[in-house]
């Protein structure tokens, strides 16, 4: 029987789009992890879905005036597709708000709450009298009674990751209202954490743990040191899975309570769809059951979660949580309510096609060890430097080569050389030396792997010169070309898991797809070794098709520019929106106020004032007479589309000189959030010019 493996990635929140820190924290290496176990002939279980209920969702509803339902239903599509188009293999995606979830999630609670794990308490939680509302999770901000930092939310510090109670927050405040909250009873259930002690101190503690990455250990460690305490697992909310027990009307399954279940709900969806039993994926002790996830939900998969597994009692434990660390962007932290992003389905109309142009980038700058930046410049120059230059150079001359001298047939090698050998018996080093990083969770080695197997064929044919020696030795040159299509075909395996489409491309250039298919460790076989008596990975006489597209092309500095554009644009329209109104002047009287006159006037005239980049020479109709008033207008108007324009006019300001033309008055104007000057007309066509502005 194949290792059988259950694999899972955080849900994502449905308040948005799915970034590329998600898919460098979570979902690309939880991709490559299940590609390759899938290879390996392992029996993957890969699940994900939409994390539907919680506050995040709740809040985005109210700032949208729409309801929940609606949000989730916008980014459910959207998240669900865009990972479809990015290649991210799940077996199912599911999402909480299905029925199945709702089931499941109710009858976990239901067993737990009949076994007695649960704690019923009546105690004071923090309320916001204006909004009616219980304040709870991300409805509550104040300091982090551990760390200090002043935004923590209800339940969690996302600076320190430690989970607290509501309550235990220094200074809070109502995210709805802003308000100091006042105290209000109300009754909850509790998971009492402090009753798992022992069982967390042997199992992660003296457990086998200690191999988990050091920043999940180093985490567990410290809250387990601290004392771990009762935590509510319900909540007063109107939105989520209810809490299904007398007394609990209004009341529904906190988020976090609900969320890992849905895991299992995805498991059992999927089972059920391909005619399977799921059981054995959550219950079976010798399943391996794995958590990928980003640094911030470290207490709920390795704490949390695992005591409601634990006290529900039928199910097995997390063999592994690797959690990474956060990826910034150009140097800030990546923010979905600030728009400071690169999102997956932007990134995919931007770069169709160059979906494992970002898996690559993601993966060589994985946060893996610590945070880590993505820049745009990196993302061109390791396209350009890397994929192009170094994978997709030494396809395109393998391929070209074997069109050129051979018509597309694979050659007969002769007598192989040592250099040969050596070649071939590095190749099939491969498979483990890259394996073997992917089961540490050290993706960005692996795949540093990968690009060695392609300078190793670089190399190669740079020292073999087969373009030389076609004019001297055919003999050669055929032995040449012969082991240059073998490491060709090993890249077209090995790189699936980290390049899928790159992998089905070669695959395609090789014509590999009428042979039979090859495994991971079909790789490492001798050539006179391989499966059904195949001659080689790529065997004399096989035909490479026609004419080969190129793996990979060079993205160009305008594609680079068109994306810091894009950021430095919603850089300026979140500082507009954020940005505190200027304070007020000083007072004045109203005998000061009557000394200004404007009035209504029309624009007549408009020219650029030669030699300056933002000053317009107008001529404006203001009822009184027709006048000159030189504007700063020019960059952001054309003479065309102001003239005939209403305009409100200062008519009393002194004359002044601007690049030799007399201005003789001044036409107000604002500015929008994009900097753009925006006139201040009177918008009614009655108005006449002349009339005074009081
Ligand atoms: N939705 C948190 C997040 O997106 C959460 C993960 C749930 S995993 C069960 O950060
Ligand atoms: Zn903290």
């Amino acid at each position: 029987m194949s290792q059988r493996y259950t694999i899972t990635a955080a849900l994502p929140y449905t308040n948005g789009p799915i970034h590329i820190g998600h898919l460098a924290g979570v979902y690309v290496p939880a991709d490559i992890y299940a590609r390759y176990l899938r290879m390996q002939g392992a029996d993957v279980a890969f699940v994900c879905g939409s994390d539907e209920h919680g506050v995040p969702i709740t809040i985005k509803a109210k700032k949208e005036g729409i309801t929940p339902q609606d949000v989730v239903d916008k980014y459910h599509a959207i998240i669900k597709q865009s990972f479809l188009d990015f290649g991210i293999t799940f077996d199912n995606y599911s999402r909480t708000s299905a029925p199945i979830h709702h089931e499941t999630a109710s009858d976990f609670f239901k067993t737990m709450y009949e076994k007695g794990k649960f704690l019923e308490e009546t105690n004071a939680q923090l309320y916001d009298a204006e909004a009616n509302q219980f304040l709870a999770d991300r409805f509550v901000t104040g300091t982090c009674p551990k760390c200090g930092f002043e935004e923590a939310y209800g339940d969690q510090c996302e600076n320190c990751g430690t989970s607290h109670n509501a309550t235990d927050l220094i200074n809070p405040k109502s995210a709805i209202t802003g308000a100091v909250p006042t105290l209000k009873e109300t009754k909850h259930w509790f998971l009492p954490l402090d009753q798992y002690d022992a069982f967390f101190k042997e199992w992660i503690l003296k457990g086998h743990k200690k191999d988990w990455k050091s920043n999940v250990y180093g985490q567990c460690k410290s809250w387990i040191d601290d004392g771990l305490r009762p935590r509510a697992v319900t909540r007063d909310l109107d939105w989520g899975i209810p809490v299904p027990v007398e007394g609990a009307d209004g009341k529904v399954l906190y988020v976090w309570f609900d969320a890992p279940i849905g895991y299992i709900s995805a498991t059992k969806e999927w089972a059920a769809r391909e005619g399977k039993d799921w059981e054995p994926y959550w219950k079976d002790e010798n399943t391996k059951l794995l958590h990928f996830i980003g640094k911030d939900n470290i207490v709920f998969h390795c704490i949390i979660f695992p005591a409601m597994l634990k006290g529900h009692g039928d199910y097995i434990l997390p063999d592994n949580v690797p959690a990474n660390e956060f990826l910034n962007l150009e140097g800030n932290k990546l923010s979905t309510s600030k728009n400071w992003a690169v999102w997956l389905h932007e990134y995919l109309e931007d770069f169709p096609e160059k979906q494992d142009v970002l898996r690559y980038v993601l993966t060589a700058n994985a946060p893996e060890g610590k945070d880590n930046d993505f820049t745009w410049k990196d993302f061109q120059q390791r396209n350009n430097s890397e994929l192009v230059a170094i994978f997709g150079n030494f396809i395109n001359r393998v391929a070209v080569l074997t069109k050129k001298y051979y018509d597309g047939e694979v050659p007969t090698p002769s007598m192989f050389t040592d250099v040969d050998l050596k070649t071939l018996e590095e190749v099939r080093a491969y498979p483990a030396v890259i394996g073997s990083s992917v089961e540490k969770y050290r993706f960005r080695e692996s795949q540093n792997s990968l690009m060695n197997l392609a300078r190793l064929g670089n190399k190669y044919l740079a020292d073999a010169e087969p373009w030389k020696t076609i004019k001297t030795d055919e003999e050669r040159t055929k032995t040449v070309m012969y082991v240059a299509l073998q490491i060709a075909t090993a890249l077209s395996v090995l790189s699936e898991p980290f390049l899928p489409f790159t992998s089905k491309k070669l695959k395609t250039i090789l014509n590999t797809e009428i042979l039979d298919s090859l495994s991971w460790n079909d790789i490492s076989l001798p050539l006179g070794e391989m499966p059904n008596g195949r001659e080689g990975l790529l065997p004399s006489g096989h035909r490479i098709i026609e004419k080969a597209p190129l793996l990979f092309t060079k993205i160009e500095d305008a594609d680079i520019q068109k994306q810091l554009d894009k950021l430095e644009a919603s850089k300026k329209t979140n500082e507009a929106e954020n940005a505190v109104a200027e304070p007020q002047k000083d007072t004045i009287g109203f005998d000061d106020f009557t000394k200004i006159d404007m009035r209504v006037g029309t624009i007549i005239e408009a020219e650029k004032v030669p030699k300056t980049k933002k000053l317009m020479k107008l001529t404006v109709d203001t009822g009184i007479d027709t006048r000159t008033i030189v504007s700063g207008i020019a960059e952001s108007f054309t003479a065309e589309e102001i003239i005939g324009k209403k305009v409100t006019v200062l008519v009393n300001l002194a004359p002044r000189a601007l690049r030799g033309v007399e201005s003789q008055g001044m036409i107000l104007m604002t500015e929008d959030t994009n900097g753009k000057l925006v006139f201040l007309n009177p918008d009614t066509d009655g108005v006449k010019n002349g009339e005074t502005i009081n």
